[in-house]
């Protein structure tokens, strides 16, 4: 049944009137806005506002190619691992990667963009993924320093998603935070058997906290008063910290974490200020972090020529997926 028209709202002066709203999108609003008040569930099917589903696809997606691409960093180096234990369990990590993307493109799907669309944003180049990505990895310590500050810095970003407005995404977070804790700890674990290994060897874990230090704080995104998307993202219960508020757990964090490690964080400015109850760290390069997403850091062009080359090599399986899909589809038919 068609939903009843209401009578637009009228406005003073030379304003022009507000668009009509239907009956059932006045009712599914107050529905939401109850739902997100009480700090309780959006499903699929509910009414959401447009801006709401928007975000959360671009977020969603965003999130979903960082995995996909995070795992080419660490694949090079998979055959070059020290040895047949360690080449495994980063073989499991990175397959834990491709899980992460998976869950979150079943995710954004839900909320009605086909992954295929998705899939096609990424390889146009007009859909983001974590700036992270786009530096190079340069020694074994690399996947030590990846594992404790980059997915250190992704659980922090992403525990609070746990708690996202959004049901499944907030699911398919409760599941990546458990894995991303184990890849946090291996990643640990590598520094500190370096960091207690040869003095070339505790040189080259240090190498490696020197070069992704800054990064790492750079993938909370932009200071909040340059964030334009924290706030509304803030109020919908999607984002339940801003992106500075986050950056500074994860310092707290790994300030006693470098101490056992016996490693040290670059930055002569970082000490915990009491008044403030804040920490203070360096100034961060925020034209190098611009530069990097707008595809000009140091591994853009490899990482997207690298996913495009993947997708290609992986036509057959997709075509060979769609026939036996439609011979399947034949057959129920024939039923
Ligand atoms: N890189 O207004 P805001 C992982 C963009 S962890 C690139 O603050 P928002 C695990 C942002 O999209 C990495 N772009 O935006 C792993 C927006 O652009 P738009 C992935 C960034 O959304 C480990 C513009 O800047 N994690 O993969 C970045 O409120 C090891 C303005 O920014 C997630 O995606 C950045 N760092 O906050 C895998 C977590 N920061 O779209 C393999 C979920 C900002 O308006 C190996 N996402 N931008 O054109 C989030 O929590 C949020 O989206 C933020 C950004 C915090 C990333």
């Amino acid at each position: 049944m068609a939903a009843a028209k209401l009578q637009p709202v009228p406005t003073a002066g030379n304003e022009a009137p507000a668009p009509e709203r239907s009956a059932e999108d006045i009712a599914g609003q107050a529905y939401f806005d109850r739902i997100i008040a009480e700090d309780s569930r959006i499903e699929p099917k509910d009414w959401m506002p447009a801006a709401y589903r928007k975000t959360l696809v671009r977020q969603i997606s965003q999130h979903a190619h960082s995995e996909i691409i995070g795992m080419q960093p660490e694949a090079n180096w998979i055959t070059r691992a020290p040895s047949l234990k360690r080449k495994a369990i980063l073989m499991a990590k990175v397959q834990d990667e491709a899980g992460h993307g998976l869950y979150l493109y079943s995710a954004a799907e839900t909320l009605g963009t086909p992954r295929d669309v998705l899939n096609q944003q990424l390889l146009d180049g007009k859909a983001k993924y974590s700036s992270i990505f786009n530096y190079p990895a340069r020694s074994w310590a690399d996947m030590g320093a990846i594992g404790w500050l980059v997915d250190g810095a992704a659980i922090a970003n992403q525990v609070p998603l746990c708690r996202a407005s959004y049901g499944p995404y907030g699911r398919a977070m409760v599941r990546i935070c458990k894995e991303e804790s184990f890849h946090q700890r291996q990643g640990f674990e590598i520094l500190l058997e370096l960091s207690h290994g040869t003095p070339e060897q505790k040189q080259m874990a240090q190498d490696a906290v020197d070069r992704f230090y800054a990064p790492a704080l750079m993938m909370f995104g932009p200071p909040d008063d340059d964030s334009p998307n924290s706030k509304q993202s803030m109020a919908w219960n999607i984002k339940r910290f801003s992106n500075d508020e986050l950056r500074q757990r994860f310092v707290g964090m790994i300030v006693e974490q470098a101490k056992v490690l016996g490693l040290t964080l670059p930055d002569p400015e970082l000490r915990f200020d009491e008044e403030t109850g804040q920490w203070i760290h360096m100034e961060l390069d925020w034209q190098e972090f611009k530069d990097v997403i707008a595809g000009r850091g140091p591994c853009n062009a490899q990482r997207m020529a690298r996913r495009r080359e993947a997708h290609e090599d992986g036509t057959w399986v997709r075509e060979a997926a769609r026939a036996y899909a439609e011979k399947q589809l034949k057959k129920v038919g024939a039923a």
